[in-house]
């Protein structure tokens, strides 16, 4: 076992001799690894503290989400995440090294997908990602801290992307300047469209649907949305358009095979027609017609994203090869130009 993993278990009253540890691949931020002992499974995670610099603020959002959707799934087959307490009663576990580690329980007997491999699947995932927004619509906005300040603030990612280019540390900008004339106008229109509209109201969203963060039973009913870091003040514009950019298609997200990344115009309708009817009555029509009309936000800001960290040297998102931030970022464009493309009645 790795040894820094001793620590928290002991501190979460578990017994590392008696405990068994795999690493979880997905996610490119924290360090998840399964833990299985002789009664109870567990998923602990080594936070990401350059990302989540305020890690007290960050459980104290986790700690009030889950408790609140916990009541709203009382009657339901869905649930949310549950986090185990340290013998001195907190959410988190402080190591020597200034890591901090947390502990939730391992939903049994769940799966989940990229891709959804059918209309059915694409529809009930989106439901739950829209019944997740639901239920907490009756909780205050600002009740939550903002665990990444400009999250979803376009304006912001673009000049992080115009000052990467102009800096250039790694020498990387030669080889690509061609391509960024592309993501450079779609993200300058899509600031200018989004100022000349209304702004939109401020709600809790999740802000990171990638259908992976759902768990599936295995007959396939939604049973809990995950990654729950980035839940706080948002606009169900940016949750429908993750959702499409990860989930109205077949493509990877790092596919070198931009053939693959179009978009299936039912899986598109499906992810629609499960997001508003998870809603329910709280979604305006405003919302409802701006979730078309941007469908393609999160591809441009996800892209913008991908090619500054390509530019920068990769220190955002973990990579598993030199160009994976550059092969994302070009697949986040072909998205983008296949939903600007999607005409709406
Ligand atoms: C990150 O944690 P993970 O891998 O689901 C990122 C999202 C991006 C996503 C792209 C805190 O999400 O914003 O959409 O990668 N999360 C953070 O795959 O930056
Ligand atoms: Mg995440």
């Amino acid at each position: 076992m790795d040894q820094s993993l001793k620590h928290p278990l002991t501190a979460f009253g578990l017994n590392p001799e008696h405990t068994r540890v795999s690493p979880h691949k997905q996610g490119h931020i924290n360090d998840t690894y399964f833990i299985e002992n002789s009664s109870n499974r567990f998923v602990l995670q080594r936070i990401n503290r350059t990302i989540f610099p305020d890690v007290p603020s960050l459980m104290h959002n986790l700690k009030t989400i889950t408790a609140h959707l916990n009541n709203y799934y009382r009657n339901s087959t869905s649930c949310t995440l549950h986090l185990n307490t340290t013998h001195a009663k907190h959410t988190f576990f402080r190591d020597e090294n200034d890591s901090y580690w947390r502990l939730f329980d391992l939903i049994p007997n769940t799966q989940s997908i990229d891709n959804p491999t059918n209309t059915t699947i694409a529809y009930q995932g989106a439901f739950a990602f829209g019944d997740f927004v639901h239920g907490l619509s009756d909780f205050d906005p600002n009740a939550l801290v903002d665990t990444i300040p400009n999250f979803m603030n376009l304006h912001v990612r673009h000049q992080q992307f115009i000052d990467a280019t102009n800096k250039d540390p790694c020498a990387r900008l030669d080889s690509i300047e061609g391509e960024l004339s592309v993501i450079q106008t779609l993200s300058k229109r899509l600031m200018e469209a989004l100022e000349h509209d209304k702004p939109f109201p401020k709600r809790i969203t999740h802000n990171d649907t990638k259908f992976n963060n759902l768990l599936f039973s295995d007959t396939w009913e939604p049973i809990c949305v995950v990654d729950l870091d980035t839940t706080m003040a948002g606009s169900v514009i940016h949750d429908f358009s993750d959702l499409v950019r990860t989930a109205a298609h077949r493509c990877p997200e790092d596919s070198t095979d931009l053939s693959l990344a179009v978009i299936d115009r039912d899986l598109f309708d499906a992810l629609y027609t499960g997001y508003c009817d998870g809603l329910q009555d709280t979604l305006s029509d405003f919302e409802k017609s701006a979730m078309l009309r941007y469908a393609h936000l999160m591809p441009v800001m996800i892209g913008v994203r991908f090619y500054t960290d390509y530019l920068l040297g990769d220190p955002y998102f973990s990579i598993s090869h030199e160009k994976h931030n550059l092969d994302r970022a070009r697949v986040q464009v072909r998205l983008a130009e296949e939903l600007l493309a999607l005409k709406h009645p």
